[in-house]
């Protein structure tokens, strides 16, 4: 005869975790790889990946939360594209007793416990170290100025406001550097070399430096600087921020100065703080990420080791 038992489920007949995810859009390079990042990792984790991309729009994020909200999903994840604005949704979340897991960027909440934890890098530190590099430089330099110009990432994103904060506390009561405009690119090429072509326009040839918040702004803006017959990396000194192949394909051409990393590769983090989540485990409120810079120099020779 056949024994019946009423012992727990074995492990891989359990119900596949379900993530909503709703990411921020698909302006850069860099998202490009996070998005495949989360969901190769989903694949591998065997997870049921509910994938929502915003445009860049608060409000399609906002509507995706609530749609996963409803289809009870078991953790969202979300990178937020600003960082306020999220008390509302994230309480109707808290209530609905759906943990949120923040990817990413950081959201200004009033609660911390509206979500478990952020899975992301530092930007003020990345911010810093663009700073840094920009102070030795200019220390080698004969000219007694320099003039930045400096591409913003999203008004109101927590990587736009981090890593313009962090840049100017390392170079601010330096006599030499001064940043003579600021204005948002969004993170997109499009947006970064329409609004260099109004810096060149405005400053003509006085700009030195450049620093864009990421790659993807630099590089449109690389475009506008030839197109205006200057040399990129050269007449203007350009720092950004990402890593991403693009940026090491510009260094190689000599185009790009240095590019401070920021690991887009998130997404087997993601799942692993899921897994313990579901599981009823504490994770870390932060969860930080091990980046370096890249100076030019060393382009070619990292080139082949880049993973996204
Ligand atoms: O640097 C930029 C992207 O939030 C860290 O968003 C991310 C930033 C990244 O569009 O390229």
């Amino acid at each position: 005869c056949v024994a019946v038992t009423t012992a727990a489920a074995p492990a891989y007949a359990q119900k596949p975790l379900v993530i909503g995810f709703s990411q921020v859009g698909a302006e850069s390079e860099w998202r490009t790889a996070n998005t495949a990042s989360v969901k190769d990792a989903a694949k591998k984790a065997g997870v049921t990946l509910k994938f929502a991309d915003a445009q860049q729009r608060q409000e399609n994020q906002v509507k995706a939360i609530r749609s996963f909200i409803a289809q009870r999903v078991d953790i969202i994840a979300f990178s937020p594209v600003v960082e306020s604005g999220w008390d509302t949704v994230l309480r109707e979340a808290k209530a609905a007793k759906i943990p949120v897991i923040l990817t990413d960027r950081s959201v200004n909440v009033s609660d911390p416990t509206l979500f478990v934890s952020l899975i992301g890098s530092d930007f003020v530190e990345e911010g810093r170290k663009a700073g840094r590099w920009l102070v030795e430089y200019a220390k080698k330099s004969p000219a007694a100025t320099l003039n930045i110009v400096e591409l913003q990432g999203t008004v109101g994103s927590a990587p736009a406001i981090d890593r313009k904060a962090g840049f100017e506390e390392i170079i601010k009561g330096n006599p030499k550097l001064k940043v003579v405009r600021t204005q948002t690119g969004d993170f997109t090429r499009a947006k970064g070399k329409e609004v260099m072509e109004a810096f060149l326009k405005a400053q003509g040839k006085s700009i030195n430096v450049l620093y864009a918040h990421n790659d993807d702004m630099a590089i449109g803006a690389i475009q506008a600087i030839e197109e205006a017959g200057l040399k990129p990396g050269k007449d203007i000194i350009i720092i950004s921020i990402d890593g991403v192949k693009g940026a090491f394909e510009a260094m190689i051409a000599g185009k790009l100065n240095v590019t401070v990393e920021c690991s887009p590769l998130l997404g087997p983090q993601l799942m692993e703080a899921a897994a313990a989540v579901k599981a009823g485990k504490a994770i870390p409120k932060r969860i930080v990420v091990n980046e370096g810079v890249f100076p030019a120099e060393v382009a070619a020779k990292e080139f082949p080791n880049r993973k996204y």
